[in-house]
């Protein structure tokens, strides 16, 4: 195994959620706490090749073997594993945490996990800034939270035969 020195190679990435309130349909079906249902998910942030497809969600799974999403201790089976893309766990519940991302990448890299952390966001952002919880009109109004944040994934000399398996996707 050679490592190509002083060599760097990024994957361009996204990692975060989007919610959106249940309808009354859907709270029938949930615990009657549950407001939400969400999606938090890693994807690639990079056009597919030979395409105009920005941030192919299939993208990433020729170099991540695994991404862990560690949820809320009140969640069933709070750690879920993925092992294929798209790599995102959807869930409903009723409150905002903390969500443990690690993502693991195939064993050519010999590379050890990458951790993030995101803040799983439910609720609009206010003018007056501080985190609170609006009155179901004015969140109905708001429409789905997003919060993705933009991210690179960084290898530096890379062993030779992962770099061409990065490099011949
Ligand atoms: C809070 N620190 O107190 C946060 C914790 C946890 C949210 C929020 C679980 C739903 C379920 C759920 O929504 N947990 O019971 O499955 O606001």
């Amino acid at each position: 195994r050679v490592r190509v020195r002083g060599l760097s190679i990024f994957r361009p990435i996204i990692y975060g959620n989007t919610a959106t309130l249940l309808t009354p349909e859907e709270r029938e079906k949930h615990p009657a706490e549950h407001t939400h249902k969400w999606t938090v998910a890693v994807r690639s942030a990079a056009s597919a090749p030979n395409s105009d497809i920005v941030g192919g969600a299939d993208n990433l799974g020729y170099f991540i073997k695994r991404v862990s999403f560690k949820l809320h201790d009140t969640y069933a089976n709070p750690t879920r594993n993925i092992d294929k893309p798209p790599f995102e766990v959807s869930e409903t519940g009723w409150g905002e945490f903390e969500i443990q991302i690690r993502i693991n990448f195939i064993s050519e890299s010999g590379e050890k996990a990458m951790v993030l952390y995101h803040h799983l966001k439910l609720h609009p952002w206010t003018l007056a800034g501080e985190p609170e919880i609006p009155p179901l009109d004015i969140a109905i109004k708001a429409g789905p939270v997003h919060s993705w944040q933009y991210d690179e994934i960084v290898f530096n000399d890379p062993y030779q035969n992962f770099l061409n398996i990065l490099t011949n996707h």
